[in-house]
Protein backbone atom coordinates (compact mmCIF):
# COMPACT_ATOMS: atom_id res chain seq x y z
CA UNK A 1 0.00 0.00 0.00
CA UNK A 2 0.99 3.89 -0.02
CA UNK A 3 -1.48 6.28 1.07
CA UNK A 4 -0.89 9.83 1.79
CA UNK A 5 -4.28 11.21 1.42
CA UNK A 6 -4.81 13.12 5.19
CA UNK A 7 -2.92 14.97 7.48
CA UNK A 8 -2.03 11.91 9.32
CA UNK A 9 0.11 10.17 6.51
CA UNK A 10 2.85 7.91 8.18
CA UNK A 11 6.34 10.59 8.97
CA UNK A 12 4.30 13.41 6.63
CA UNK A 13 5.19 11.21 3.83
CA UNK A 14 2.89 8.36 3.11
CA UNK A 15 1.64 5.21 5.04
CA UNK A 16 3.02 1.98 3.46
CA UNK A 17 3.12 -0.53 5.63
CA UNK A 18 0.86 -3.54 6.92
CA UNK A 19 -1.65 -0.58 7.51
CA UNK A 20 -2.35 3.36 7.68
CA UNK A 21 -2.23 5.31 10.64
CA UNK A 22 -6.27 5.24 10.30
CA UNK A 23 -6.04 1.79 10.81
CA UNK A 24 -7.11 0.65 7.35
CA UNK A 25 -5.27 -2.79 5.94
CA UNK A 26 -2.87 -2.84 3.09
CA UNK A 27 -5.43 -4.59 1.49
CA UNK A 28 -8.18 -2.57 2.26
CA UNK A 29 -5.60 0.98 0.88
CA UNK A 30 -4.97 -1.41 -2.41
CA UNK A 31 -8.86 -2.37 -3.03
CA UNK A 32 -9.47 1.45 -2.50
CA UNK A 33 -6.81 2.08 -5.01
CA UNK A 34 -8.35 -0.41 -7.53
CA UNK A 35 -12.17 0.99 -7.08
CA UNK A 36 -10.38 4.56 -8.07
CA UNK A 37 -9.17 2.97 -10.85
CA UNK A 38 -11.72 1.37 -11.61
CA UNK A 39 -14.31 4.39 -11.41
CA UNK A 40 -11.94 6.34 -13.73
CA UNK A 41 -12.76 3.93 -16.42
CA UNK A 42 -16.53 4.57 -15.30
CA UNK A 43 -15.98 7.61 -15.95
CA UNK A 44 -14.26 7.36 -19.48
CA UNK A 45 -17.36 5.94 -21.05
CA UNK A 46 -19.84 7.94 -18.94
CA UNK A 47 -18.41 11.22 -20.28
CA UNK A 48 -19.17 9.84 -23.93
CA UNK A 49 -22.25 8.72 -22.49
CA UNK A 50 -23.53 11.81 -21.09
CA UNK A 51 -22.43 14.06 -24.51
CA UNK A 52 -25.09 11.61 -26.25
CA UNK A 53 -27.50 11.86 -23.23
CA UNK A 54 -27.12 7.99 -23.11
CA UNK A 55 -26.16 8.08 -19.39
CA UNK A 56 -28.00 7.14 -16.43
CA UNK A 57 -28.40 9.10 -13.22
CA UNK A 58 -27.81 5.51 -11.36
CA UNK A 59 -24.11 6.26 -12.46
CA UNK A 60 -24.08 9.40 -10.60
CA UNK A 61 -24.32 8.25 -7.41
CA UNK A 62 -22.10 4.86 -8.46
CA UNK A 63 -19.10 7.42 -8.79
CA UNK A 64 -19.94 9.88 -6.03
CA UNK A 65 -20.60 6.80 -3.51
CA UNK A 66 -17.10 4.86 -4.72
CA UNK A 67 -14.91 8.17 -4.67
CA UNK A 68 -16.68 8.80 -0.82
CA UNK A 69 -15.65 4.85 0.03
CA UNK A 70 -12.52 5.92 0.12
CA UNK A 71 -12.39 9.26 2.15
CA UNK A 72 -10.56 9.06 5.46
CA UNK A 73 -11.66 6.81 8.05
CA UNK A 74 -15.02 5.73 5.72
CA UNK A 75 -14.80 2.47 4.70
CA UNK A 76 -12.29 -0.25 6.26
CA UNK A 77 -14.33 -3.29 4.97
CA UNK A 78 -12.11 -4.95 2.16
CA UNK A 79 -15.46 -7.12 0.77
CA UNK A 80 -17.44 -4.10 0.79
CA UNK A 81 -15.24 -2.26 -0.98
CA UNK A 82 -14.44 -5.34 -3.67
CA UNK A 83 -18.52 -5.50 -4.00
CA UNK A 84 -18.07 -2.02 -5.41
CA UNK A 85 -15.26 -2.94 -7.75
CA UNK A 86 -17.59 -5.28 -9.28
CA UNK A 87 -20.47 -3.14 -9.64
CA UNK A 88 -18.14 -0.53 -10.71
CA UNK A 89 -16.32 -3.21 -13.94
CA UNK A 90 -20.15 -4.17 -14.91
CA UNK A 91 -21.18 -0.75 -14.84
CA UNK A 92 -18.70 0.33 -16.91
CA UNK A 93 -18.69 -2.43 -19.69
CA UNK A 94 -22.42 -1.69 -19.71
CA UNK A 95 -22.15 1.81 -20.67
CA UNK A 96 -19.62 0.82 -22.94
CA UNK A 97 -21.87 -2.23 -24.31
CA UNK A 98 -24.80 1.24 -24.92
CA UNK A 99 -22.42 3.20 -26.79
CA UNK A 100 -21.68 0.70 -29.27
CA UNK A 101 -25.00 -0.60 -29.80
CA UNK A 102 -25.66 2.92 -30.86
CA UNK A 103 -22.45 2.69 -33.29
CA UNK A 104 -20.94 5.86 -30.53
CA UNK A 105 -17.72 3.57 -30.04
CA UNK A 106 -15.39 1.57 -31.60
CA UNK A 107 -13.05 -0.58 -29.95
CA UNK A 108 -9.69 1.12 -30.25
CA UNK A 109 -6.31 0.65 -28.44
CA UNK A 110 -7.82 1.41 -24.51
CA UNK A 111 -6.03 1.96 -21.36
CA UNK A 112 -5.80 -0.51 -19.23
CA UNK A 113 -7.76 1.73 -16.54
CA UNK A 114 -11.01 1.11 -19.35
CA UNK A 115 -10.18 -2.82 -19.90
CA UNK A 116 -9.32 -4.75 -17.32
CA UNK A 117 -11.35 -6.83 -15.56
CA UNK A 118 -10.94 -9.52 -13.22
CA UNK A 119 -12.68 -11.79 -11.24
CA UNK A 120 -13.15 -10.84 -7.71
CA UNK A 121 -10.44 -13.29 -6.69
CA UNK A 122 -7.56 -11.31 -8.81
CA UNK A 123 -8.62 -8.17 -7.58
CA UNK A 124 -5.96 -8.38 -5.11
CA UNK A 125 -2.78 -9.06 -7.23
CA UNK A 126 -4.35 -6.50 -9.75
CA UNK A 127 -4.44 -3.90 -6.99
CA UNK A 128 -1.39 -4.31 -6.30
CA UNK A 129 -0.31 -3.11 -9.82
CA UNK A 130 1.87 0.09 -10.12
CA UNK A 131 -0.20 1.79 -12.32
CA UNK A 132 -3.42 1.38 -10.45
CA UNK A 133 -2.06 3.83 -7.25
CA UNK A 134 -0.97 6.88 -6.23
CA UNK A 135 2.90 6.36 -7.09
CA UNK A 136 1.62 5.59 -11.00
CA UNK A 137 3.31 8.36 -12.31
CA UNK A 138 7.21 9.05 -12.39
CA UNK A 139 7.31 12.72 -11.88
CA UNK A 140 6.65 13.57 -8.47
CA UNK A 141 5.00 17.33 -9.24
CA UNK A 142 2.36 15.67 -12.18
CA UNK A 143 1.93 12.56 -8.92
CA UNK A 144 1.31 16.02 -6.85
CA UNK A 145 -1.41 17.39 -8.65
CA UNK A 146 -3.03 14.40 -10.05
CA UNK A 147 -3.57 13.77 -5.99
CA UNK A 148 -4.11 17.43 -5.16
CA UNK A 149 -7.37 16.94 -7.89
CA UNK A 150 -8.21 13.22 -7.07
CA UNK A 151 -8.41 13.80 -3.26
CA UNK A 152 -10.55 17.44 -4.24
CA UNK A 153 -12.88 14.94 -5.88
CA UNK A 154 -13.10 12.77 -3.23
CA UNK A 155 -14.16 15.62 -1.05
CA UNK A 156 -16.31 16.48 -3.95
CA UNK A 157 -18.19 13.16 -4.36
CA UNK A 158 -19.51 13.61 -0.33
CA UNK A 159 -20.84 16.69 -0.73
CA UNK A 160 -22.78 15.81 -3.76
CA UNK A 161 -23.69 12.46 -2.57
CA UNK A 162 -24.92 14.05 1.09
CA UNK A 163 -27.08 16.43 -2.17
CA UNK A 164 -28.11 13.59 -3.69
CA UNK A 165 -29.81 12.42 -0.87
CA UNK A 166 -31.88 15.13 -0.47
CA UNK A 167 -32.80 15.15 -3.95
CA UNK A 168 -30.35 17.71 -5.33
CA UNK A 169 -28.00 17.22 -7.90
CA UNK A 170 -26.18 19.10 -11.06
CA UNK A 171 -25.61 17.52 -14.05
CA UNK A 172 -21.89 20.27 -14.22
CA UNK A 173 -20.82 18.64 -11.23
CA UNK A 174 -20.56 15.15 -12.56
CA UNK A 175 -19.55 16.16 -15.33
CA UNK A 176 -16.72 17.87 -13.86
CA UNK A 177 -16.07 15.08 -10.97
CA UNK A 178 -15.81 12.22 -14.91
CA UNK A 179 -13.77 14.76 -16.97
CA UNK A 180 -11.38 15.20 -14.10
CA UNK A 181 -11.11 11.75 -13.45
CA UNK A 182 -10.21 11.12 -16.24
CA UNK A 183 -7.53 13.95 -16.24
CA UNK A 184 -5.64 12.01 -13.74
CA UNK A 185 -4.33 8.84 -16.37
CA UNK A 186 -4.09 11.49 -19.06
CA UNK A 187 -0.01 11.14 -19.47
CA UNK A 188 -0.27 14.50 -22.27
CA UNK A 189 -1.16 16.77 -19.29
CA UNK A 190 1.40 19.31 -18.23
CA UNK A 191 1.73 20.13 -14.36
CA UNK A 192 0.04 23.64 -15.91
CA UNK A 193 -2.46 21.93 -16.96
CA UNK A 194 -2.87 19.78 -13.89
CA UNK A 195 -2.72 23.14 -11.77
CA UNK A 196 -5.48 24.33 -13.47
CA UNK A 197 -7.61 21.74 -13.42
CA UNK A 198 -6.71 21.67 -9.32
CA UNK A 199 -7.75 25.41 -9.55
CA UNK A 200 -10.90 24.17 -11.45
CA UNK A 201 -12.02 21.73 -8.79
CA UNK A 202 -11.96 24.71 -6.73
CA UNK A 203 -14.76 26.14 -8.71
CA UNK A 204 -17.04 22.49 -8.82
CA UNK A 205 -15.70 23.12 -5.06
CA UNK A 206 -17.51 26.42 -4.51
CA UNK A 207 -20.57 24.83 -6.72
CA UNK A 208 -21.28 21.64 -4.72
CA UNK A 209 -20.95 23.25 -1.33
CA UNK A 210 -23.77 25.46 -2.42
CA UNK A 211 -25.73 22.71 -3.76
CA UNK A 212 -25.69 21.16 -0.40
CA UNK A 213 -26.35 24.30 1.39
CA UNK A 214 -29.28 24.52 -0.97
CA UNK A 215 -30.35 21.18 -0.75
CA UNK A 216 -30.30 21.14 3.72
CA UNK A 217 -31.35 24.69 3.98
CA UNK A 218 -34.55 24.03 1.74
CA UNK A 219 -35.73 20.89 3.01
CA UNK A 220 -34.68 21.50 7.19
CA UNK A 221 -35.07 25.59 6.82
CA UNK A 222 -31.82 27.72 7.51
CA UNK A 223 -29.85 27.10 10.89
CA UNK A 224 -30.61 29.40 13.72
CA UNK A 225 -28.56 29.92 17.10
CA UNK A 226 -29.55 27.10 19.23
CA UNK A 227 -28.46 26.16 22.22
CA UNK A 228 -27.65 22.75 22.30
CA UNK A 229 -27.06 20.39 25.74
CA UNK A 230 -24.43 18.37 26.55
CA UNK A 231 -26.34 16.93 28.81
CA UNK A 232 -28.19 13.45 29.09
CA UNK A 233 -31.50 12.13 30.08
CA UNK A 234 -32.45 8.44 31.84
CA UNK A 235 -33.58 6.88 28.19
CA UNK A 236 -31.91 4.33 25.78
CA UNK A 237 -30.68 6.17 23.19
CA UNK A 238 -28.80 6.52 19.94
CA UNK A 239 -25.41 8.31 19.01
CA UNK A 240 -25.80 9.59 15.42
CA UNK A 241 -22.26 10.31 13.55
CA UNK A 242 -20.73 11.80 10.45
CA UNK A 243 -22.40 14.64 7.76
CA UNK A 244 -25.51 12.52 6.34
CA UNK A 245 -28.38 14.90 7.45
CA UNK A 246 -31.19 12.66 5.31
CA UNK A 247 -30.27 9.29 7.54
CA UNK A 248 -30.54 12.14 10.91
CA UNK A 249 -34.29 12.70 9.47
CA UNK A 250 -35.54 9.12 8.82
CA UNK A 251 -33.31 8.06 12.21
CA UNK A 252 -35.50 10.93 14.03
CA UNK A 253 -38.88 9.77 12.65
CA UNK A 254 -38.67 6.22 13.35
CA UNK A 255 -37.72 6.06 16.80
CA UNK A 256 -40.16 9.07 17.22
CA UNK A 257 -42.82 7.47 19.75
CA UNK A 258 -39.75 4.47 21.07
CA UNK A 259 -38.94 5.49 24.15
CA UNK A 260 -35.40 5.99 22.34
CA UNK A 261 -33.50 9.25 22.45
CA UNK A 262 -31.23 10.54 19.72
CA UNK A 263 -28.14 12.25 20.05
CA UNK A 264 -25.82 13.83 17.87
CA UNK A 265 -21.97 13.32 17.86
CA UNK A 266 -18.57 15.00 15.81
CA UNK A 267 -20.17 16.18 13.19
CA UNK A 268 -23.74 15.67 13.19
CA UNK A 269 -23.65 18.66 15.91
CA UNK A 270 -24.99 21.08 13.59
CA UNK A 271 -28.18 18.54 12.85
CA UNK A 272 -29.34 20.66 16.06
CA UNK A 273 -29.49 23.99 14.63
CA UNK A 274 -32.29 23.02 12.32
CA UNK A 275 -35.05 24.08 12.61
CA UNK A 276 -37.13 21.25 11.21
CA UNK A 277 -35.52 18.73 13.37
CA UNK A 278 -36.64 20.80 16.80
CA UNK A 279 -39.89 19.33 16.74
CA UNK A 280 -38.74 16.20 17.90
CA UNK A 281 -38.54 15.88 21.58
CA UNK A 282 -36.47 13.09 21.61
CA UNK A 283 -33.59 14.84 19.84
CA UNK A 284 -31.90 15.59 23.39
CA UNK A 285 -28.73 17.30 22.34
CA UNK A 286 -25.22 16.51 21.47
CA UNK A 287 -22.67 14.04 23.30
CA UNK A 288 -18.90 14.05 22.90
CA UNK A 289 -16.50 15.85 20.56
CA UNK A 290 -14.74 15.42 17.88
CA UNK A 291 -14.55 12.16 15.62
CA UNK A 292 -10.98 11.12 17.38
CA UNK A 293 -12.57 10.95 20.93
CA UNK A 294 -14.92 7.88 20.04
CA UNK A 295 -13.31 5.40 21.88
CA UNK A 296 -13.62 6.66 25.31
CA UNK A 297 -16.92 8.80 24.37
CA UNK A 298 -18.89 5.19 22.50
CA UNK A 299 -17.66 3.36 25.94
CA UNK A 300 -19.60 5.90 28.42
CA UNK A 301 -22.69 6.64 25.88
CA UNK A 302 -23.54 2.54 26.00
CA UNK A 303 -26.00 2.97 23.29
CA UNK A 304 -25.76 2.03 20.08
CA UNK A 305 -23.97 4.48 17.37
CA UNK A 306 -24.73 4.41 13.63
CA UNK A 307 -21.96 6.15 11.44
CA UNK A 308 -23.54 7.98 8.45
CA UNK A 309 -19.71 8.86 7.08
CA UNK A 310 -16.48 9.31 8.21
CA UNK A 311 -14.73 9.71 10.78
CA UNK A 312 -14.63 5.89 12.55
CA UNK A 313 -11.76 4.62 14.57
CA UNK A 314 -10.80 1.09 14.79
CA UNK A 315 -13.08 0.33 17.79
CA UNK A 316 -12.36 -0.96 21.13
CA UNK A 317 -13.77 -4.00 23.01
CA UNK A 318 -16.81 -2.98 25.14
CA UNK A 319 -18.74 -0.76 22.41
CA UNK A 320 -17.52 -2.89 19.11
CA UNK A 321 -20.81 -4.87 19.33
CA UNK A 322 -23.19 -1.66 19.42
CA UNK A 323 -21.57 -0.12 16.28
CA UNK A 324 -23.95 0.34 13.05
CA UNK A 325 -22.66 2.06 9.55
CA UNK A 326 -24.50 2.66 6.41
CA UNK A 327 -23.95 4.52 3.31
CA UNK A 328 -20.71 4.77 2.15
CA UNK A 329 -19.16 3.67 5.37
CA UNK A 330 -18.62 0.18 6.51
CA UNK A 331 -16.40 -1.80 8.81
CA UNK A 332 -15.70 -5.55 9.52
CA UNK A 333 -18.12 -6.98 11.98
CA UNK A 334 -20.32 -3.77 12.26
CA UNK A 335 -23.70 -4.26 11.06
CA UNK A 336 -24.72 -2.59 7.73
CA UNK A 337 -28.06 -0.69 7.73
CA UNK A 338 -28.84 -0.70 3.79
CA UNK A 339 -29.43 1.96 1.28
CA UNK A 340 -33.32 3.07 0.46
CA UNK A 341 -34.80 1.28 -2.52
CA UNK A 342 -37.51 2.55 -4.44
CA UNK A 343 -38.32 5.98 -2.69
CA UNK A 344 -38.68 4.03 0.63
CA UNK A 345 -36.71 5.35 3.46
CA UNK A 346 -33.58 3.09 4.85
CA UNK A 347 -35.10 0.70 7.71
CA UNK A 348 -33.23 1.38 10.78
CA UNK A 349 -35.61 -0.90 12.99
CA UNK A 350 -32.74 -3.00 13.64
CA UNK A 351 -30.39 -0.23 15.88
CA UNK A 352 -34.12 0.97 17.22
CA UNK A 353 -34.90 -2.09 18.99
CA UNK A 354 -30.82 -2.68 19.83
CA UNK A 355 -30.84 0.58 21.80
CA UNK A 356 -34.19 -0.45 23.72
CA UNK A 357 -31.63 -3.25 25.45
CA UNK A 358 -29.00 -0.94 26.04
CA UNK A 359 -28.82 1.53 29.22
CA UNK A 360 -29.22 5.49 29.23
CA UNK A 361 -26.06 7.14 28.14
CA UNK A 362 -23.90 8.29 30.89
CA UNK A 363 -23.34 12.20 31.36
CA UNK A 364 -19.57 13.34 30.78
CA UNK A 365 -19.85 17.32 30.35
CA UNK A 366 -22.65 19.53 31.77
CA UNK A 367 -24.40 22.41 30.18
CA UNK A 368 -24.26 23.57 26.35
CA UNK A 369 -23.23 25.04 23.73
CA UNK A 370 -24.34 27.47 20.92
CA UNK A 371 -24.14 27.40 17.17
CA UNK A 372 -25.94 27.60 14.09
CA UNK A 373 -24.73 30.32 12.96
CA UNK A 374 -24.52 29.81 9.01
CA UNK A 375 -24.89 32.92 6.16
CA UNK A 376 -28.94 33.16 6.80
CA UNK A 377 -28.44 33.63 10.74
CA UNK A 378 -25.43 35.91 10.61
CA UNK A 379 -26.95 37.65 7.94
CA UNK A 380 -30.04 38.77 10.19
CA UNK A 381 -27.32 39.74 12.90
CA UNK A 382 -25.68 41.98 10.16
CA UNK A 383 -26.10 45.35 11.48
CA UNK A 384 -25.32 43.92 14.79
CA UNK A 385 -22.05 42.76 13.08
CA UNK A 386 -21.31 45.94 11.36
CA UNK A 387 -21.71 48.10 14.07
CA UNK A 388 -19.27 46.25 16.27
CA UNK A 389 -16.81 46.54 13.62
CA UNK A 390 -17.06 49.96 12.87
CA UNK A 391 -16.75 51.08 16.31
CA UNK A 392 -13.85 48.73 16.74
CA UNK A 393 -15.47 46.73 19.79
CA UNK A 394 -14.97 43.69 17.00
CA UNK A 395 -11.08 44.54 15.14
CA UNK A 396 -10.55 40.93 13.38
CA UNK A 397 -12.40 37.63 12.61
CA UNK A 398 -10.35 34.89 12.43
CA UNK A 399 -12.00 31.65 10.24
CA UNK A 400 -10.51 28.25 12.57
CA UNK A 401 -12.42 26.14 10.29
CA UNK A 402 -11.28 22.78 9.31
CA UNK A 403 -11.08 19.36 10.85
CA UNK A 404 -9.94 18.10 14.55
CA UNK A 405 -7.29 15.50 14.61
CA UNK A 406 -5.86 13.19 17.25
CA UNK A 407 -1.90 14.42 16.93
CA UNK A 408 -0.98 16.35 20.09
CA UNK A 409 0.35 19.23 17.93
CA UNK A 410 -3.40 20.22 17.57
CA UNK A 411 -3.35 21.35 21.10
CA UNK A 412 -2.37 24.51 18.77
CA UNK A 413 -5.34 25.17 17.79
CA UNK A 414 -7.04 25.24 21.63
CA UNK A 415 -3.92 27.59 22.69
CA UNK A 416 -4.36 30.15 19.56
CA UNK A 417 -8.07 30.51 20.43
CA UNK A 418 -7.21 30.88 24.08
CA UNK A 419 -4.79 33.49 23.72
CA UNK A 420 -6.86 35.81 20.67
CA UNK A 421 -7.59 39.09 22.08
CA UNK A 422 -10.85 39.91 22.98
CA UNK A 423 -12.20 41.95 20.43
CA UNK A 424 -11.71 39.12 18.08
CA UNK A 425 -14.18 36.56 16.72
CA UNK A 426 -13.76 32.79 15.61
CA UNK A 427 -15.52 31.61 12.55
CA UNK A 428 -15.75 27.96 12.42
CA UNK A 429 -17.03 24.75 10.54
CA UNK A 430 -16.44 21.61 10.39
CA UNK A 431 -14.66 19.47 13.88
CA UNK A 432 -12.54 21.46 14.33
CA UNK A 433 -14.29 23.75 16.60
CA UNK A 434 -14.43 21.21 19.25
CA UNK A 435 -10.85 22.39 20.28
CA UNK A 436 -12.35 25.80 20.89
CA UNK A 437 -15.94 25.86 21.46
CA UNK A 438 -16.45 24.64 24.82
CA UNK A 439 -14.32 27.47 26.20
CA UNK A 440 -15.50 30.63 28.27
CA UNK A 441 -14.77 32.95 25.40
CA UNK A 442 -17.52 35.35 26.09
CA UNK A 443 -19.18 37.58 23.88
CA UNK A 444 -18.70 41.19 22.14
CA UNK A 445 -22.25 42.70 22.87
CA UNK A 446 -23.95 40.10 22.28
CA UNK A 447 -22.24 38.22 19.80
CA UNK A 448 -20.55 35.22 21.12
CA UNK A 449 -16.55 34.76 20.33
CA UNK A 450 -16.96 31.31 18.15
CA UNK A 451 -19.40 31.35 15.60
CA UNK A 452 -20.29 28.20 14.66
CA UNK A 453 -21.64 27.94 11.21
CA UNK A 454 -21.85 24.25 10.99
CA UNK A 455 -20.00 21.42 9.25
CA UNK A 456 -16.82 21.36 7.00
CA UNK A 457 -19.65 21.70 3.88
CA UNK A 458 -20.91 24.70 5.97
CA UNK A 459 -17.62 26.43 5.14
CA UNK A 460 -20.00 27.55 2.40
CA UNK A 461 -21.50 29.44 4.77
CA UNK A 462 -18.29 31.25 5.95
CA UNK A 463 -17.58 32.32 2.30
CA UNK A 464 -21.17 33.52 2.44
CA UNK A 465 -20.52 35.78 5.17
CA UNK A 466 -16.98 37.44 3.72
CA UNK A 467 -18.85 37.94 0.85
CA UNK A 468 -21.60 39.75 2.45
CA UNK A 469 -19.26 42.07 4.32
CA UNK A 470 -17.15 43.27 1.32
CA UNK A 471 -19.88 43.90 -0.25
CA UNK A 472 -21.74 46.15 3.00
CA UNK A 473 -18.12 47.65 3.60
CA UNK A 474 -18.04 48.15 -0.45
CA UNK A 475 -14.46 46.90 -0.65
CA UNK A 476 -13.03 45.68 -4.26
CA UNK A 477 -11.17 42.63 -2.21
CA UNK A 478 -12.16 40.16 -0.09
CA UNK A 479 -8.61 39.93 1.25
CA UNK A 480 -8.91 43.90 2.24
CA UNK A 481 -11.44 42.51 4.65
CA UNK A 482 -10.48 41.99 9.18
CA UNK A 483 -10.61 38.09 7.85
CA UNK A 484 -7.42 35.94 8.80
CA UNK A 485 -7.49 32.44 7.97
CA UNK A 486 -5.87 29.79 10.34
CA UNK A 487 -7.35 26.44 8.89
CA UNK A 488 -7.01 23.19 10.34
CA UNK A 489 -7.15 20.20 7.91
CA UNK A 490 -7.36 16.02 8.23
CA UNK A 491 -8.87 14.51 5.27
CA UNK A 492 -10.07 14.44 1.92
CA UNK A 493 -13.12 17.07 2.78
CA UNK A 494 -10.87 20.09 3.91
CA UNK A 495 -9.13 19.57 0.68
CA UNK A 496 -11.97 20.30 -1.29
CA UNK A 497 -12.84 23.39 1.20
CA UNK A 498 -8.89 24.70 0.60
CA UNK A 499 -9.42 24.46 -2.92
CA UNK A 500 -13.31 26.17 -3.32
CA UNK A 501 -11.50 29.39 -0.55
CA UNK A 502 -8.79 29.63 -3.47
CA UNK A 503 -10.68 29.65 -6.25
CA UNK A 504 -12.69 32.34 -4.34
CA UNK A 505 -9.78 34.48 -3.99
CA UNK A 506 -8.89 33.91 -0.58
CA UNK A 507 -4.99 34.49 -0.16
CA UNK A 508 -2.70 34.13 2.60
CA UNK A 509 -4.30 31.16 4.54
CA UNK A 510 -2.32 29.37 7.28
CA UNK A 511 -2.77 25.79 6.94
CA UNK A 512 -2.20 22.88 9.74
CA UNK A 513 -1.17 21.27 11.53
CA UNK A 514 1.40 19.94 8.85
CA UNK A 515 0.98 20.86 5.26
CA UNK A 516 -0.26 17.75 2.76
CA UNK A 517 2.34 14.99 2.68
CA UNK A 518 1.27 15.01 -0.85
CA UNK A 519 2.00 18.71 -2.03
CA UNK A 520 5.35 17.84 -3.63
CA UNK A 521 7.93 20.92 -3.09
CA UNK A 522 7.17 22.85 -6.16
CA UNK A 523 3.40 22.77 -6.13
CA UNK A 524 4.03 23.43 -2.42
CA UNK A 525 5.52 26.49 -3.87
CA UNK A 526 3.19 27.20 -6.46
CA UNK A 527 0.51 27.66 -3.48
CA UNK A 528 3.04 29.61 -1.76
CA UNK A 529 4.03 32.14 -4.34
CA UNK A 530 0.27 32.27 -5.68
CA UNK A 531 -1.99 32.50 -2.74
CA UNK A 532 0.83 33.00 0.52
CA UNK A 533 -0.57 29.63 1.70
CA UNK A 534 1.79 28.70 4.82
CA UNK A 535 2.12 26.31 7.29
CA UNK A 536 1.49 26.88 11.22
CA UNK A 537 4.15 27.20 13.33
CA UNK A 538 3.56 28.06 16.82
CA UNK A 539 1.00 30.27 18.81
CA UNK A 540 2.95 33.37 19.65
CA UNK A 541 4.77 33.91 15.80
CA UNK A 542 1.61 32.69 14.10
CA UNK A 543 -0.61 35.64 15.87
CA UNK A 544 1.86 38.19 15.19
CA UNK A 545 2.04 36.85 11.46
CA UNK A 546 -1.98 37.07 11.47
CA UNK A 547 -1.48 40.46 13.35
CA UNK A 548 -3.68 39.47 16.05
FE1 LIG B 1 -14.17 15.94 10.95
FE2 LIG B 1 -13.98 13.65 10.03
FE3 LIG B 1 -16.23 17.01 8.33
FE4 LIG B 1 -13.97 15.52 8.36
S1 LIG B 1 -15.48 14.24 11.56
S2 LIG B 1 -12.34 15.13 9.99
O1 LIG B 1 -14.93 13.78 8.39
O2 LIG B 1 -15.45 15.93 7.12
O3 LIG B 1 -14.60 17.32 9.27
FE1 LIG C 1 -2.36 6.84 6.19
FE2 LIG C 1 -4.22 8.75 6.16
FE3 LIG C 1 -4.01 7.05 4.17
FE4 LIG C 1 -4.95 6.24 6.54
S1 LIG C 1 -5.91 7.71 5.10
S2 LIG C 1 -3.50 5.15 5.26
S3 LIG C 1 -3.63 7.47 7.92
S4 LIG C 1 -2.49 8.58 4.76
Amino acid sequence: MFCNQCQEALRNIGCDAMAGVCGKTSETANLQDLLIYTLKGVAFFNQEAREHNLNHPATDRLIMDGLFTTITNANFDPESVADRIETALDERDEIKGRLQKQGLYEQQLEPDYVMWRTGRDGFEAKSEEKQVGLLSADNEDVRSLRSLVLFGLKGMAAYAEHALNLGYKKADISRFIERALVATEDDSLSADDLTALAMETGKYGVDVMALLDEANTTTYGHPEMTEVSIEVRNNPAILVSGHDLKDFEELLKQTEGTGVDVYTHSEMLPANYYPAFKKYDHFVGNYGNAWWKQKEEFSSFNGPVLFTTNCIVPPRDGYADRVYTTGATAYPGFPHIPDREDGEEKDFTQIIEHAKQLESPTQIEEGSIVGGFAHNQVTQLADQVVDAVKTGAIRKFFVMAGCDGRMMSREYYTEFAKQLPEDTVILTAGCAKYRYNKLPLGDINGIPRVLDAGQCNDSYSLAVVAMKLKEIFELNDINELPIEYNLAWYEQKAVIVLLSLLHLGVKDIKLGPTLPAFLSPNVAQVLVDKFGISGMTNVEDDMAVLNA
